[in-house]
């Protein structure tokens, strides 16, 4: 019988929950083509047409260290690669296949060199690993008739062994768990129709993965992926429930609560463009300030961001993603502490922008003018220590400044000569309460 352990829970959560924001990287073969990780399966290209990618790989610009640099200079503290993604390539040198990095022209284990840079970096180190398969023999190609995998000409074998794939896929689990150290985080991607739980043996799984990696943190995709939250929050754990909950693309509009309205652990999962994997013709990023403000809403939701890079073919991360990353890690390096050990506020968002709080400290992220001084509310005046500029620890004055004749029960925050710019985030208020 599977007890869900509180305590140990607690404990290897803790770091995960203070950390906040973290890289996710989507790198592969589908890097060459350039038109997303989905390529194989949406253009239905039949395994000789991918095989081409396989013999040209070779990422001659690929730097470990520049990518966990990256992730370190933006305030990152994870970063998660993917291992394997749904085309089946392994970055892994595994034993169980021919169709590795190991086996490309430049002969190299990419997920070594990851969690040895993303380590040297001081970062919790993280693998994506996916439970599809495009590639084995024996993986069953699937879908509901409106998905683009159903009937899909790429996939064509009728006699399969699903058990002899799921030898196959913990088999690489095992590996993974062993050979590349203390791994944080892993990341299982995804459950579908009635492929989930059980149907991957995920029970027998987890309790390998357990006893490889006592510590690390798995996601709760061997149950769910947006069906729900998970055995977790439905109250009765299974042995193979999420450690948190994964939404994709989304940011929950009231974070997650289980059952019994407890808050949940979650991170958002959010691409820079419209893609995972590099993709030569979308140009369409948000803008950092957009991207620091969806990380402060998560935080002020109780929840973590895990923001994505699509490295290309030769193993460089895009331009557009260095400069976005550059820019959140010049807003990170003034105002981390609103970030990092933050959660909810536990008052109502202004109009302004969003608070989130650690401890005596609120902190007030204010996105536009408010016309005269900033109202701040959720706690009373007598309450505040003093109220600082996060960014430089400039004092806002108390004084009369703070009072106004039609709410005299209201903190006023007189911003003075600073005006807070449209479409601004570096005015965070740290309001320290007694
Ligand atoms: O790895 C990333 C995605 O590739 C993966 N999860 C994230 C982290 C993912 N796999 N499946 N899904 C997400 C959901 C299915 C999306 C799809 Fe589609 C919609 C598949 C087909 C239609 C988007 C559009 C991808 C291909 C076409």
């Amino acid at each position: 019988m599977y007890r869900f352990d509180r305590t140990e829970y607690d404990k290897r959560m803790e770091w995960y929950k203070d950390a906040r924001f973290g890289m996710f990287i989507h790198w592969g073969l589908y890097a060459i083509p350039a038109r997303g990780e989905w390529i194989r399966s949406v253009e239905e290209l039949p395994k000789e047409e991918y095989m081409k990618y396989f013999r040209e790989f070779n990422p001659v610009d690929f730097d470990a260290k520049a990518w966990a640099k990256a992730a370190r200079d933006a305030g990152m503290k994870y970063v998660v690669l993917t291992a394997k993604h749904h085309d089946g390539f392994c970055l892994f040198d595994s034993k169980y296949t021919d169709f590795k990095s190991t086996n490309t022209k430049c002969g190299r284990d990419f997920v070594l060199e990851f969690v040895e840079a993303v380590r040297g970096e001081g970062l919790r180190v993280g693998l994506y690993f996916t439970l599809l398969d495009w590639y084995h023999e024996d993986y069953p190609h699937y879908g509901d008739k409106n998905h683009p995998m159903r009937n899909n000409k790429a996939y064509t074998n009728e006699n399969r062994n699903f058990d002899n794939y799921l030898t196959y896929m913990h088999n690489q689990v095992r590996e993974i768990c062993t050979n590349y150290g203390k791994l944080d985080i892993l990341w299982f991607d995804f459950s579908y129709d009635d492929m989930r739980g059980e149907k991957w043996r995920a029970t027998e799984l987890v309790d390998m993965v357990r006893s490889l990696q006592p510590e690390v943190i798995i996601d709760n995709r061997l149950e769910v992926s947006g069906e729900g939250y998970g055995s977790l929050a439905s109250g009765n754990p299974m042995p193979y429930h999420g450690d948190f909950v994964s939404p994709e693309q989304m940011i929950p509009p009231n974070g997650i609560q289980d059952v019994n309205g407890e808050d949940l652990v979650w991170e958002s999962c959010v691409t820079m463009n419209n893609n995972w994997g590099y993709c030569a013709e979308d140009h369409y990023f948000k803008p950092a300030s957009m991207l620091i403000k969806k990380l402060v809403e998560c935080v002020s939701k109780g929840g973590n961001m895990l923001l994505n890079v699509g490295p290309d073919a030769k193993g460089n991360i895009p331009i557009e993603s260095m400069e976005i990353l550059y820019e959140i890690g010049r807003w990170m390096k003034k105002n981390k502490e609103s970030i990092y050990g933050c959660s909810k506020a536990g008052i109502e968002k202004p109009d302004f922008g969003r608070v989130t709080r650690k401890g005596n400290h609120l902190y007030f992220h204010i996105y536009e003018n408010t016309i005269g001084p900033v109202p701040l509310q959720g706690f009373k005046k007598e309450e505040v220590k003093g109220i600082r500029y996060l960014a430089t620890g400039a004092e806002i004055p108390i004084s009369d400044s703070w009072v106004h004749s039609d709410y005299p029960d209201i903190v006023f925050a007189n911003l003075g000569p600073d005006p807070v710019l449209l479409d601004a985030v570096d005015t965070v208020l740290d309001v320290v309460l007694k």
